[in-house]
């Protein structure tokens, strides 16, 4: 009697253990591939969340856009019908139109300017201005420095460009600076690019090497130029409401997280850069490295004059200037 009184007793305090350590799982997004920079930033994020909070909360990651592309998840963490995303900044000024600044092309010198400014006070200034628009933006992320690709000719100077038909990225002032280029713009959503390039609706389309590599697009594009005409972020965004309930030690964990999850996502863009010409020619792609980047500045001169009027000298100048 008094071993089975004991067994009741033991089952009942394990019962009331495994209900007070209920685990919660989330959801966590990207539009490309698991195996990608920023696959290894979710899959470094969800393990750190787990474990600075002893299992309490389990990310269940999403890739390839299965849950959408990136505007439709990051419309999806606003509404909370998602609770996190990894996204680049391409659509994110359809949301939070101040971050609109940080896509003009030419405006980092190199990565590490940009690690400067996004983790220094600029950056992290922005971060507070997603709050009022239901995100909380745990920290800033890498997408990469964006190359043109396309299946048309060899791009060398920025009059190669005129007439060509590119897929961009939901993004106005990556549509403004392209029309720019000469190029005719169509900005559609990432799930749909391979197919579009396959197919033939578009001729080409631009992004880092790494989404170029995770993305398999050397089988639909011959010539790549690495033309590295803008610094794209990434940002890690989690539905406000649902951070606000977190203890502020489970807080902290999640930001740490994403920190950490930073770190994996940056060092694999750097192995991507660092071995991307080399993989993509190996597979078939012609590639022009040496462009003349003043050039493709120069040709920029007029939406530059548009992106002052809009932003504010000052404010292009603060970032370009940091050091
Ligand atoms: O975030 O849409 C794009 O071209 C992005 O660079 C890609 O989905 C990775």
């Amino acid at each position: 009697m008094k071993l089975k009184a004991l067994l009741v007793g033991l089952s009942l305090a394990a019962g009331f253990v495994s209900i007070s350590s209920a685990q919660v799982t989330m959801r966590n997004s990207i539009s490309i591939a698991e195996d990608s920079h920023q696959g290894i930033g979710l899959v470094t994020f969800a393990r750190e969340v787990e474990k600075r909070t002893n299992g309490r909360y389990k990310i269940q990651n999403f890739y390839s856009g299965s849950l959408g592309g990136e505007r439709e998840s990051i419309e999806a963490v606003q509404l909370g019908t998602q609770e996190l995303t990894l996204t680049s900044t391409g659509p994110v000024p359809n949301f939070v139109p101040e971050a609109k600044i940080l896509d003009i092309p030419f405006l980092f010198r190199d990565k590490a300017h940009a690690h400067a400014v996004l983790d220094g006070p600029i950056g992290q200034e922005m971060l507070k201005q997603f709050e009022p628009k239901g995100f909380k933006a745990l920290a800033w992320a890498e997408n990469g420095v964006r190359h043109m690709t396309n299946s048309k000719r060899s791009v060398q100077n920025p009059d190669d460009l005129k007439g060509l038909k590119m897929r961009t990225m939901e993004n106005p002032i990556h549509i403004a600076a392209y029309k720019t280029f000469g190029i005719v713009p169509t900005p559609m959503a990432f799930p749909e690019v391979f197919t579009a390039l396959q197919q033939g609706t578009v001729d080409g389309q631009e992004n880092p090497l790494s989404v170029i590599m995770a993305a398999k697009f050397d089988q639909v594009q011959k010539h790549l130029s690495l033309t590295g005409h803008v610094y794209s972020p990434a940002i890690w965004l989690m539905n406000k409401a649902t951070f606000d309930k977190l203890s502020p030690a489970d807080q902290q964990a999640f930001i740490e997280a994403a920190k950490e999850g930073t770190k994996a996502n940056r060092a694999r863009v750097a192995a991507d850069d660092a071995k991307g010409v080399a993989e993509l020619r190996s597979k078939g792609m012609t590639v022009v490295e040496n462009l003349d980047k003043a050039k493709f500045v120069a040709t920029m001169a007029p939406a530059y004059a548009e992106f002052e009027k809009q932003f504010g000298k000052a404010a292009i100048e603060r970032i370009r200037n940091y050091k």
